[in-house]
């Protein structure tokens, strides 16, 4: 009887044993994982210094990837810089766009709603500005519109054209330049003002020259610049969807900043209708440069039918003008030109900005 107590008593001593060891064990273990554990799994928290410069997000607001919620417990706390999850680098977009759907039908019977328009396209920033979100844009373009007195057609205008750019994935943003008064127009001057004003704002790299009545038909007519001036409104409807002729550079047309700092811009003295896209041809031609276009149908745009508008009548000097451009365009030009801003209007669709270019 007494044999067998001490004998259980010995077993018992000897369990007691190799449970402390077991413990010991386990809490080495358990040392050696804390002491060596990444610092991307363990917590840091600690109070900001009042004038602390280290990155942090809102103060109390700190989400740790561990497994444990202990946002509760976390306040005024800021994370150390390697935790803090960097902002994903955006790729650049493609060359082309997967978001373009091709033909587009164009019609002109239905009247727009500029609030519509808002709606329909969300992402748009104040000022008519746009980028895409998922990848860094190719070009930074900036469309300039000269504009006086055609609010209906501007609608259409922003109505078709804000889906398509974006299905473009471009970074652009949209100058309507209103000349002010009731003095002859000058298209050719009011795109220079144009292309000087939205420098003033962003780093643009291509410029689109748009008439306000023109909309393209198809969506792969991408609205950016290439390696030589762009002519992008090449099969109008009112031309019987073809070019009038083949030096034809008006309606829509874009060009790089270096393109059009080598012809030096546009001319300024081309007061009413006509010629002053022939002159502009003139001066891309003597720089050595080639006009590129669209093919086929991708160029296919309508024209809003309009009737002449008063104080844009036919140019009496345009024809002499155009013959005397190699002498003029080193003189006239974006070197030479001269406008007073009257008020620059940022609405949710556009920028418009009005002018007073003076008068012939
Ligand atoms: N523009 C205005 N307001 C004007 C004049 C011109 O906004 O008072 C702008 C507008 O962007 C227009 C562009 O300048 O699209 C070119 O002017 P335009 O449309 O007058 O030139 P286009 O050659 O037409 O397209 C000329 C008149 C044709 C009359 C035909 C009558 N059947
Ligand atoms: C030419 C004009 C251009 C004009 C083009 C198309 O004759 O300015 O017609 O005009 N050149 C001259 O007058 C020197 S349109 O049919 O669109 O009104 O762009």
């Amino acid at each position: 009887m007494q044999e067998s107590v001490l004998l259980n008593l010995g077993f018992f001593a000897k369990s007691c044993a190799v449970l402390v060891c077991l413990c010991g064990v386990h809490l080495i273990v358990a040392l050696f994982f804390y002491l060596t554990e990444p610092t991307s799994t363990k917590f840091y928290y600690r109070q900001m210094p009042p004038d602390s410069s280290e990155t942090h997000t809102r103060a109390a607001l700190v989400i740790f990837d561990n497994g444990t919620d202990l946002n509760k417990l976390i306040y005024n706390a800021s994370v150390i810089k390697d935790d803090v999850e960097e902002p994903a680098v955006l790729e650049s977009c493609p060359e082309t766009s997967p978001l373009l759907v091709g033909p587009l039908r164009v019609e002109f019977s239905e009247p727009v709603n500029l609030d519509m328009v808002h709606k329909e396209n969300p992402q748009l920033m104040t000022g008519g500005r746009y980028k895409p979100s998922d990848c860094v844009a190719l070009q930074k373009v900036a469309l300039i519109i000269p504009f006086r007195n055609r609010d209906e057609h501007l609608k259409y205008w922003l109505h078709y054209l804000h889906p398509i750019l974006q299905r473009q994935q471009l970074d652009y943003g949209i100058y309507v330049i209103e000349q002010d008064g009731v003095d002859t127009f000058n298209r050719a001057k009011l795109l220079n003002v144009g292309y000087e004003e939205a420098l003033k704002e962003y780093d643009y790299d291509c410029f689109i020259f748009s008439d306000v009545d023109i909309i393209p038909m198809d969506d792969r007519n991408t609205y950016k610049c290439s390696s030589q001036p762009r002519h992008l409104s090449v099969s109008m409807d009112k031309f019987g969807f073809r070019l009038p002729y083949n030096q034809y550079f008006g309606g829509v047309s874009a060009m790089s900043k270096q393109q059009f700092q080598k012809i030096n811009g546009f001319p300024n003295n081309y007061w009413g209708w006509g010629g002053e896209d022939d002159d502009i041809f003139n001066r891309l031609l003597f720089q050595g440069m080639k006009i590129s276009r669209p093919s086929g149908d991708i160029g296919n745009c309508r024209m809003i039918r309009h009737s002449r508008d008063k104080k844009n009548e036919p140019n009496p000097q345009r024809f002499n003008r155009i013959t005397h451009t190699r002498q003029t365009m080193n003189t006239d030009g974006i070197n030479s030109l001269k406008y007073k801003v009257i008020n620059i209007e940022k609405n949710k669709l556009y920028t418009k900005i009005t002018v007073d270019i003076g008068k012939p």
